[in-house]
């Protein structure tokens, strides 16, 4: 029987800093039945519980916000994962916040805890703060952290009580190793994160590098840094591309970023891997898009190539 893909949508927003990226997943849905696209209609779509009605109480911990249930949406997402990997499927996840992605990598260490899994991070920012380098306690900018398993104490500026640094170890399970995380288009980072990037090597291919060398030159070389690994999970944020060129229908906007045709190009190309275990798309927020439901019409475009390209990589 052959790989299926199985979108998994993860509604929460707890991570992020501005409302409204909870309804990406769904904008993009409604993007596809205005146009008649058929993404949707015959693959199976599972969408998880949210927990976003803790966004209405009270900030408990300033320095990692609603970290409390952020402990559940990665229990949530990290089950699924390991569910759709060991029944042989594919996991194409849509999320609200990046903060998923987090609980993605948890599930496919949870179902792969002896493989060495390869991350490619697709985004204008390198989302790796801890509660002891964060300026905003936004847990969008920390999954990478998570993943790592790290608090870059180095480079600490924060005093974390005892509550949240108990939660974030819940967080943190070190199913990546730095040497195995690649960035594509991170232009926004803080000196922490600059620090950390610099002091572990890990390779960031900027804007004007993809463009000048071309994608399927960026591509094999991205290919060539996880070499050593047995899987490949790809994250990509819409904020990756340019906000002038797609649409400021995403939390966080950067300039100078991706094209679309970039942005597509090399998640097609990744797509082609055999070790591609899992796919992941995030921030798209309808309640900022100033063209209507651009970005989720952009999101949707994307996720359909790549989801053909990945159906005709599985029949070779
Ligand atoms: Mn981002």
């Amino acid at each position: 029987m052959t790989k299926s893909i199985s979108f998994i949508i993860n509604p929460s927003e707890l991570g992020a800093g501005t409302r409204g990226a909870s309804l990406g997943p769904f904008a993009m849905q409604i993007a596809a039945r205005e146009k008649g696209n058929q993404l949707f209609k015959n693959r199976p779509w599972t969408c998880l519980s949210d927990f976003n009605h803790l966004l209405d109480r009270p900030i408990k911990f300033p320095l990692a916000k609603r970290i409390d249930g952020m402990v559940k949406v990665y229990e949530t997402i990290g089950n699924e994962i390991s569910k759709t990997l060991s029944a042989g499927n594919f996991p194409f996840v849509i999320a609200g916040d990046h903060a998923s992605a987090g609980g993605t990598i948890r599930g496919i260490h949870q179902a792969y805890p002896d493989a060495r899994l390869g991350v490619i991070w697709i985004d204008a920012h390198a989302d790796v703060h801890t509660p002891y380098t964060t300026p905003s306690g936004n847990l969008h900018g920390m999954p990478i952290a998570t993943a790592l398993g790290m608090d870059n104490l180095a480079c600490e500026k924060n005093h974390v009580d005892l509550e949240t640094s108990l939660l974030w170890n819940q967080l943190k399970c070190s199913a990546v190793k730095p040497a195995d995380l690649v960035y594509i288009a991170v232009r926004d980072t803080e000196p922490e994160e600059d620090q950390f990037m610099n002091d572990n090597h890990i390779k960031n291919f900027t804007v004007d590098e993809v463009r000048s060398k071309g994608v399927d030159v960026i591509s094999n070389e991205t290919l060539g840094y996880l070499n050593a690994c047995d899987l490949i999970y790809v994250s990509f944020d819409v904020d990756s591309m340019d906000p002038d060129l797609t649409s400021y229908g995403t939390g966080t906007p950067v300039k100078n970023g991706l094209t679309m045709n970039e942005a597509v190009q090399l998640l097609q190309n990744f797509s082609k891997t055999p070790k591609l275990c899992a796919l992941e798309v995030v921030e798209v927020n309808p309640c900022l898009d100033k063209a209507g439901n651009k970005m989720a019409e952009i999101a949707l475009e994307i996720v359909d190539a790549v989801a053909h390209t990945l159906e005709e990589s599985w029949k070779l």
